[in-house]
């Protein structure tokens, strides 16, 4: 997968070299590459920003060095022999919100770039003009305000590329973990058997399979309807089976009209 970022903080995406990341890259499983904005200035100053129009506090991202920064990297991409336009990323506490599924999504595209914005934003034109050549999609990491875009890209990079084949040594982990079946995962624990006196369910030290799977099931799906109730809401009732259904009743979830509600 190639991934291109353009910031004006190259150096705050060098963690993408380390850890499960740093060896895709050193596997050839991803090519990323980090562009500085500023390299597309022309003043004497290099100005990536000025007073927002119509007022109002902060900056914005001027739409200057965009331009040739998003035409430089779709130059390279396409001299490097890749098919097609990127899709465009532009993080944004006003975009889509990223779940696992558009992780999914973006894990099967074969070229990401992403525009990381600063001050209180790029201006829009910069988007509408790069959508006319490549798709475009603003995207949020969550209800909260970051700083700038830049801080989402290695969030939203390090989501994407463990998806990637052969990049997470057992992909089994994959399909056990939060959100990849629409619930909050179980607790775990590991040796010691007891820590400070405190046990460890006795269930996983069982060996029973089948009783620590539904155990399992059960945390997930308590957790999920204590701590993320909404997750419980949007779930299909067709991935519950008998027992789930009797174990959300004790909850005091019941399916209603083919949708789980707490009555
Ligand atoms: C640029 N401020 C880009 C994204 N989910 C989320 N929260 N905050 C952001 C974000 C904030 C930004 C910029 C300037 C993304």
């Amino acid at each position: 997968m190639r991934l291109d970022v353009v910031t004006i903080f190259p150096e705050y995406l060098a963690p993408l070299d380390l850890s499960l990341i740093g060896r895709a890259r050193a596997a050839g499983l991803v090519d990323l590459r980090v562009h500085d904005l500023r390299e597309h200035t022309t003043d004497r100053h290099r100005t990536v920003d000025d007073a927002p129009l119509g007022g109002g506090a902060g900056m914005v991202m001027r739409p200057e060095p965009w331009g040739p920064a998003l035409a430089e990297v779709v130059r390279a991409g396409r001299a490097d022999g890749l098919a097609g336009p990127p899709h465009l990323l532009v993080p944004s506490p006003a975009g889509q919100p990223l779940t696992q599924q558009v992780v999914h999504e973006l894990a099967a595209q074969p070229w990401l770039a992403f525009a990381c914005g600063r001050y209180e934003g790029v201006d829009e034109r910069v988007l509408e003009e790069a959508a006319e050549a490549m798709p475009v999609t603003p995207v949020s990491l969550g209800d909260y305000v970051l700083n700038g875009g830049e801080v989402a890209v290695l969030a939203i990079v390090e989501a994407v590329v463990r998806l990637l084949p052969g990049v997470v040594g057992n992909p089994a982990s994959l399909v056990e973990e939060s959100h990849a079946d629409g619930l909050l995962e179980a607790p775990v624990y590991t040796r010691p058997a007891v820590w400070q006196g405190r046990e460890v369910p006795e269930v996983l030290l069982s060996g029973h399979h089948a009783r620590i799977a539904r155990w399992r099931r059960e945390q997930s799906l308590a957790r999920t309807a204590r701590r993320r109730p909404d997750l419980l809401a949007a779930l299909d009732p067709a991935v519950l089976d008998a027992a789930d259904v009797a174990f959300l009743a004790t909850l005091g979830w019941h399916v209603h009209g083919g949708r789980l509600s707490r009555r």
